[in-house]
């Protein structure tokens, strides 16, 4: 095999099948890589950058641990998409998970894993396939380049040889029939079947720009924060969702948890997941659906069994009636805001906007771009367009007395 290395001999005129005969000959393809490129000096910075590439890539799952969520390692985290969940804020730090951060590579529930173990079997088989290829190419550019050898003309066309295209036509179909294999394979493990009986199942609906949450069995309507149990060894408690859309196609997902899945207007399709793991996942609306696409976030807790029933419990009661803010109620009830909202035990019915009942419950507005305080709550309240250009909610052009009133009522919505 050596002499495929060997230097070129002068083979102007002789004849294809002379060449073909001649000993050298069969490796001399080889020669034809350098001379393509001409100045071959010029293939060596797009070797390094390919190798930056490939580091960049592994590189992230190398030095991107997965962080416990404190503050300080948030910070830091590389293996994640840059997204904190309030810009300019953070979130309280939650348990283990990492909070404020849509994170891709460290999965916490099977789909997610099987996922993530099909990601980096691919990617080492690509890597192999990149080193063979990139070593060969780099060697032998630089054994045979022109400098070197001094011949003009063309090197040597090979027409026919059953070996070589045996060789380049029946490697890479095994690689692509394995890839199909390990793949099929991954579907069929993470597909959806029938929820088992103890699942939590919920309607999933995507609105531009926000989540609707209808849990099925308890009943309850919930927006942009979805509370689940973790599951342990001795306790399973997967979660199985039903997607559909209310307008337009939106895609819901976290990384940690599951693959993208798709919600379109008029068809319902499923997935599920299951959080080992308690805390906040952050995930993102992955299908542009509008302006507002970006700030269509998606939060999911995942919480102790005991927690979780604590919650539903919460949220199925109907909402605190408060006399002291009866200003603001009768505010929120005689302005357009009952037409689009939801306030179970008043006669507000709207089903455009999120349910608000239990709006104090949640940690964030806005699907997930604001905290949700008062200070947030009035100016959304005022003009939620200064928060959320082009949203759905529209700018009530209400006094700043009438705000101040409807806000306190909504503080106390818990
Ligand atoms: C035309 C329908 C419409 C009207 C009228 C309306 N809203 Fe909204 N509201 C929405 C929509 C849609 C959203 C979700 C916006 C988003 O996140 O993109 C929303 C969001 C909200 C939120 C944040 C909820 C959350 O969990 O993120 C609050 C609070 C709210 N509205 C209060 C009000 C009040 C108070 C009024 C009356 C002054 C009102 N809305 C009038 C449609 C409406
Ligand atoms: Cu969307």
């Amino acid at each position: 095999m050596l002499h495929a290395f060997l230097p070129v001999p002068q083979n102007r005129g002789l004849s294809p099948t002379r060449l073909r005969e001649s000993p050298v000959c069969r490796w001399r393809f080889f020669v034809i890589i350098p001379r393509m490129f001409g100045k071959t000096q010029t293939i060596w910075p797009l070797l390094v950058l390919l190798g930056v590439c490939l580091f960049g890539l592994t590189g992230q799952s190398v030095f991107g641990e997965p962080t416990d969520g404190s503050a300080a390692e948030t910070e830091t985290n590389t293996n994640a998409i840059a997204m904190p969940a309030v810009p300019g804020t953070r979130l309280p730090a939650d348990d283990r998970t990492q909070d404020g951060w849509a994170v891709t590579l460290s999965p916490l529930s099977p789909p997610a894993q099987t996922i993530s173990e099909l990601f980096y079997l691919i990617l080492g088989i690509m890597v192999v396939i990149f080193l063979v290829v990139g070593t060969t190419m780099g060697v032998l550019i630089f054994r045979f380049r022109a400098s070197r050898h001094k011949t003009d003309g063309e090197p040597p066309q090979i027409y026919g040889s059953k070996p070589i295209e045996l060789a380049w036509t029946l490697g890479p179909a095994i690689i692509v029939f394995v890839l199909f294999l390990v793949t099929a394979r991954s579907i069929f493990e993470i597909r959806s079947t029938t929820a088992p009986p103890d699942a939590v199942e919920v309607e999933v609906i995507g609105h531009q720009w926000w989540w609707e949450f209808r849990y099925k069995k308890s009943g309850v309507v919930t927006a942009n924060e979805l509370h689940v149990p973790v599951s342990s060894d001795g306790t399973r408690r997967p979660v199985y969702l039903k997607l559909t859309s209310a307008d337009v196609i939106h895609s819901f997902w976290v990384p940690q948890l599951a693959g993208k899945t798709d919600l379109f207007p008029g068809r319902e399709n499923k997935m599920w997941f299951e959080p080992s793991q308690a805390g906040w996942f952050i995930g993102q609306c992955a299908e542009y659906c509008g302006t507002q696409h970006a700030h269509m976030w998606l939060r999911v807790k995942a919480e102790r069994e005991d927690e979780f029933k604590k919650w539903v419990a919460d949220q199925q009661k109907p909402a605190v009636l408060d006399a002291a803010v009866n200003a603001g109620r009768n505010l929120f009830l005689s302005n357009a805001c009952a037409n689009c909202h939801t306030i179970r035990g008043t006669h507000a019915k709207g089903v455009f906007g999120p349910d608000l009942t239990h709006l104090m419950s949640r940690e964030t507005i806005a699907s997930g771009i604001q905290l949700n305080n008062k200070e947030n709550l009035t100016q959304w309240v005022q003009d939620p367009q200064t928060i959320k250009e082009g949203c759905r909610m529209p700018d009530m052009k209400l006094t700043s007395d009438s705000v101040e009133k409807i806000v306190a009522y909504l503080l106390t919505l818990h």
